[in-house]
């Protein structure tokens, strides 16, 4: 495995970076979780908009154009054979000294890493998640937003400890408001008589590259999609919900909280979204190598 970074090609070994660097010492910095399939990659100026917005947000200057970091995303995966795979970019602000100051780290730091993907079990795709709510509430807006995709997870992976305790893969988090926002790792979205639903950016979520485009497609198809707040209660006495990330895809929830979902199967919508999101990723990206053009 070849790791790029800033700008070099290191083995696995070798792909090393300093204990004084600001993303180890307070995840300082900022990244994106990318997939590619069937030798393209999905959205990738959206996933690279984002990371360049993040980045804006924390006032940290990434090095490079994003035109150049585009084609060094795609020259990784060409270094490393893959047309299936996980791409993991990662900005952090780079080696400083033992204080928060950021302006002590003249140097940010770009790595990609480039894998093969770990996929969820088949029996979630074909019988539906669990959920539980959790009593870590989402980050809000005014102290991290949650719509920067910065290296401080901590507020997810704690959410994503106490729903693993509860028997649970993933977390439902609320805002401070106690409005549904998203999961540890993956947007929302519920179906109640045809409408399909799902929070607005500005309560408190990760704008999901995977979610803007299952909104996209299920307009395409013909529905009716409401950004609007809701309640769990909503969510309780949905037809159909679902998750959305770029990891799990599209994926069905059949119950929340010891409350069935409908009828405790993945739904039609849902199914039917599935279908769409994967003909869309096999078929359609920015192509890796030159015989997919
Ligand atoms: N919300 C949050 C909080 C996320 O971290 C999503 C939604 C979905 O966004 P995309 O753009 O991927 O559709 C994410 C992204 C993992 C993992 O290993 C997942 C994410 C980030 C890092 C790791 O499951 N999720």
């Amino acid at each position: 495995m070849l790791i790029y970074i800033d700008g070099e090609f290191l083995p696995y070994a070798d792909a090393k970076i300093s204990v004084f660097d600001h993303g180890l010492l307070y995840g300082d910095g900022v990244f994106e979780g990318i997939r590619c399939y069937n030798g393209y990659v999905f959205k990738l100026d959206e996933h690279l908009e984002r990371l360049y917005d993040s980045a804006k947000s924390l006032m940290l200057q990434i090095p490079i154009p994003i035109e150049t970091l585009k084609q060094d995303v795609l020259e990784t995966l060409r270094q490393n054979q893959l047309r299936e795979g996980y791409i993991r970019l990662i900005v952090t602000r780079g080696i400083g000294d033992l204080g928060l100051d950021p302006e002590k780290c003249p140097h940010p730091s770009i790595i990609i890493i480039a894998d093969k993907i770990s996929l969820y079990p088949q029996h979630y795709y074909d019988n539906g998640l669990e959920i539980v709510t959790v009593s870590v509430r989402r980050n809000y807006p005014e102290a991290i937003n949650p719509r920067i995709k910065s290296l401080n997870y901590l507020n997810n992976i704690l959410a994503k400890i106490e729903a693993k305790q509860s028997g649970a893969v993933e977390a439902l988090m609320l805002n401070n408001d106690g409005y549904v926002v998203e999961c540890s790792g993956d947007n929302i979205f519920l179906v109640k008589n045809e409408v399909i639903i799902t929070p607005p950016p500005h309560i408190g979520i990760l704008e999901g590259v995977t979610r803007n485009s299952v909104i996209t497609l299920a307009q395409e198809a013909g529905f009716q999609v409401d950004e609007r707040v809701f309640t769990r209660h909503d969510i309780y006495i949905a037809d159909e919900c679902f998750l959305t990330g770029t990891a799990a895809e599209v994926i069905p929830v059949v119950k929340l909280d010891q409350r069935v979902i409908g009828t405790g199967e993945p739904g039609k919508v849902t199914q039917k979204l599935i279908a769409a999101f994967r003909h869309l990723a096999n078929n359609f990206g920015t192509s890796i190598y030159p015989e997919n053009t």
